[in-house]
């Protein structure tokens, strides 16, 4: 496989960099693949395209042959660009590599390998075993992977990629003293919300804030924008469900919780491994895992939630004690904070219980990935730094 960068592509590839952006963009506007990857292909002929393709739903059509769908005839002698090595194996679906073949593509441009122990390479040799050229644009590799940050670190690390969504008022309070915080940022915000839940494998929460809010943590398709393009992205699973995660270590959860009773899957995580097994209700599962300081050692959930279920991306919408605790425990890879203008003074409850730091070496540091304005309110994406959790 020949590997180019941009600034090396002749005159006749020189639009190759914008039908690949085009694949990884199609990747992008996909919430629903899990745990497949999000991925995109656009076929072109002559320089023109003449099929697009991206996975909408495991169990369906792989972006490939989508876009093949997509082409018909016009396949013959074109070239893909896909944002992941094809695969080459039977699955859920048949191998695309073959299906390529079959097509009489003349080249395959790829952005990125695929990590998977099954495809790994053989996607590519499949592909130039029949003859065809395939190509690796090396400089939208990591952009490739990085719509894809939970699937490849699930399969390269055993692990989930950790989203932590807060909601705060402008001086870091989540309620006033007396509890009350329905609601503190807008309706705008909580359906942005509703769009990071549609496109995470699971939702974690913790016992307390089940037991106080609630809540349902679930997708409610009346909240998501209608917006079109992501209502056809995602026609494949736009009704799925997250699993819903209670971090609960005496199994306190009532079966009359919303969490429980409404649509889909639950996973009730407990310290006592002799517990496993189905509970409360028939889409309740109990999962017994480590324990550590006396509840549910965090990292010991997450590494379930990959090799178990197989969650790609998770997202932490939990109080401020299960919160503090795993960015205390050094698990959280990103941070979406709302961040409402109103002030609700000192007396009003902090956004983290984390307590203990005693020098400004010793803070917790993000980088700003993103900033913007969401309804009323200000959301703020934060990634955390690369020795975060390592010490
Ligand atoms: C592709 N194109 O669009 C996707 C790929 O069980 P299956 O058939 O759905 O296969 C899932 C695996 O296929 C997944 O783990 C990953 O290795 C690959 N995903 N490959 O060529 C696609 N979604
Ligand atoms: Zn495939």
């Amino acid at each position: 496989m020949k590997s180019l960068s941009n600034s090396k592509l002749d005159a006749t590839i020189i639009d190759w960099p914008v039908h690949m952006q085009r694949a990884i963009d199609l990747a992008e506007s996909v919430w629903t693949a899990t745990p497949n990857p999000r991925v995109g292909c656009v076929l072109t002929k002559d320089g023109e395209v003449v099929g697009e393709g991206w996975h909408s739903a495991a169990g369906q059509a792989h972006a490939e042959i989508a876009a093949l769908h997509h082409a018909g005839e016009k396949a013959n002698a074109a070239t893909a660009f896909v944002s992941l090595e094809p695969c080459a194996h039977t699955g859920r679906t048949g191998p695309c590599s073959e299906a390529l073949i079959h097509a009489g593509v003349a080249r395959v441009v790829i952005a990125t390998l695929d990590t998977n122990p099954q495809v790994a390479g053989k996607g590519v040799l499949q592909l130039e075993q029949a003859g065809i050229e395939v190509c690796h644009l090396a400089d939208f590799d990591q952009q490739a992977r990085a719509v894809n940050p939970g699937y490849f670190k699930r399969l390269e690390q055993g692990l989930p990629y950790v989203r932590m969504k807060l909601a705060m008022s402008l001086d870091g309070r989540t309620a006033l003293a007396n509890g009350e915080s329905k609601w503190i940022t807008s309706a705008a915000a909580r359906s942005d919300v509703q769009r990071l839940r549609a496109s995470v494998s699971a939702v974690i929460t913790g016992i307390n804030t089940v037991l106080t809010d609630d809540p349902s943590l679930n997708v409610r398709r009346e909240d998501l924008v209608e917006n079109s393009e992501v209502l056809e992205a995602n026609s494949g699973g736009l009704n799925r469900q997250p699993l819903r995660v209670v971090v609960d270590s005496q199994l306190r959860t009532p079966g009359t919780a919303r969490i429980v009773t409404c649509d889909g899957e639950v996973k009730i995580y407990t310290k006592d491994a002799k517990r496993t097994g189905k509970n409360i209700a028939s889409n309740v599962e109990i999962v017994g895992v480590a324990s550590s300081a006396g509840g549910v050692n965090l990292r010991s959930v997450l590494e379930s939630l990959a090799s178990d279920f197989a969650c790609n991306e998770v997202m932490i919408e939990a109080g401020s004690t299960l919160s503090g605790a795993f960015i205390a425990a050094g698990l959280v890879d990103e941070l979406v904070v709302y961040i409402a203008p109103k002030i609700l003074g000192s007396d009003a409850r902090p956004l983290l219980e984390l307590a203990g730091l005693q020098s400004l070496a010793h803070s917790i540091e993000f980088t700003i990935g993103d900033v913007r304005q969401v309804g009323d309110d200000i959301r703020v994406t934060l990634k955390a730094k690369r020795d975060y959790g390592k010490e």
